[in-house]
C-alpha cells in the first residue's frame, strides 16, 4: 500500500494551491490596493517635483526652463510644448495637439534617458545646477502609459518663468467627483488631471 504523496502528487497539490491563491487574491481585490498605492506614489512624486521646480526657478543662477539642449519651447514661444513622461519608444505621441486656436507640440525623451536630471530627461531642466535634496532621478508615473492618461506633464512660460506639472489617478477616490477628489479641486483648467505649479493654465485640458 502506498504511503504519503509522491513527488509528482505534491507538485500537483502545490499547483492547485497556487491557482486557488491567485483566484482568492483577485476576488478579494488586491488590484485596487495596488492602484491606491500607485496613486499615493503619484501624489508624492508630483509634490516633490513641484518643490524641486519651485526651488530651481527661485535659485538657479541662470533659469533655463527647457534646459541646455532645447530652445523656444515655452508656451509663449515659437514651439509651445507639452513635455510628457512616456518615452517615445513606449508610445509615440502625435507631433502636435491643437485645442482652441493654439497648437501645442509634444516632447518625449527616449527610454535610456527619460529619467535623467541633467537636461536629457523627459523634463529637460538641468537640475544638476542646483543642489536639491532627494532628486537623483526624474519621477515618472508608476505605470507611465497613455491608457487612462497615466503619465506626468510639464510646460512653462518664458516671460514670467511660470510652470505647470500634472498627472492622473487610477482610483475613484482621487478622481473627479470622488470622496477625495484631487483633480477638479486644484484650481487648474483641467477637471480630470491633477495640476500643480505657479500657473495652472499653461497646459490645456488633455
Ligand atoms: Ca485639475
Ligand atoms: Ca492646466
Amino acid at each position: 500500500m502506498k504511503k504519503g504523496f509522491t513527488y509528482i502528487e505534491l507538485l500537483i497539490v502545490l499547483g492547485v494551491l497556487i491557482l486557488l491563491l491567485g483566484i482568492l487574491i483577485s476576488v478579494i481585490g488586491a488590484k485596487p490596493y495596488f492602484a491606491k498605492s500607485r496613486d499615493v506614489q503619484r501624489l508624492k512624486d508630483l509634490y516633490f517635483l513641484n518643490l524641486a521646480l519651485n526651488f530651481y526657478f527661485q535659485n538657479a543662477t541662470s533659469v533655463d526652463p527647457d534646459g541646455p539642449y532645447l530652445y523656444l519651447r515655452g508656451i509663449d514661444e515659437a514651439t509651445p510644448t507639452i513635455f510628457v513622461s512616456i518615452p517615445k519608444e513606449s508610445y509615440p505621441f502625435p507631433a502636435t495637439y491643437t485645442t482652441g486656436s493654439i497648437t501645442y507640440y509634444y516632447y518625449q525623451s527616449n527610454r535610456s534617458d527619460y529619467q535623467r536630471i541633467d537636461g536629457y530627461g523627459w523634463l529637460p531642466i538641468n537640475f544638476m545646477e542646483i543642489s536639491f535634496p532627494s532628486l537623483a532621478v526624474l519621477p515618472v508615473d508608476p505605470l507611465n502609459q497613455v491608457t487612462s492618461s497615466l503619465y506626468y506633464t510639464y510646460s512653462f512660460r518664458r516671460s514670467s518663468f511660470d510652470y505647470e506639472i500634472g498627472g492622473s489617478f487610477e482610483t475613484a477616490e482621487f478622481k473627479n467627483g470622488g470622496v477625495n477628489d484631487k483633480v477638479s479641486t486644484d484650481g487648474g483648467n483641467d477637471p480630470n488631471r491633477y495640476e500643480l505649479g505657479s500657473n495652472l493654465n499653461l497646459i490645456p485640458p488633455l
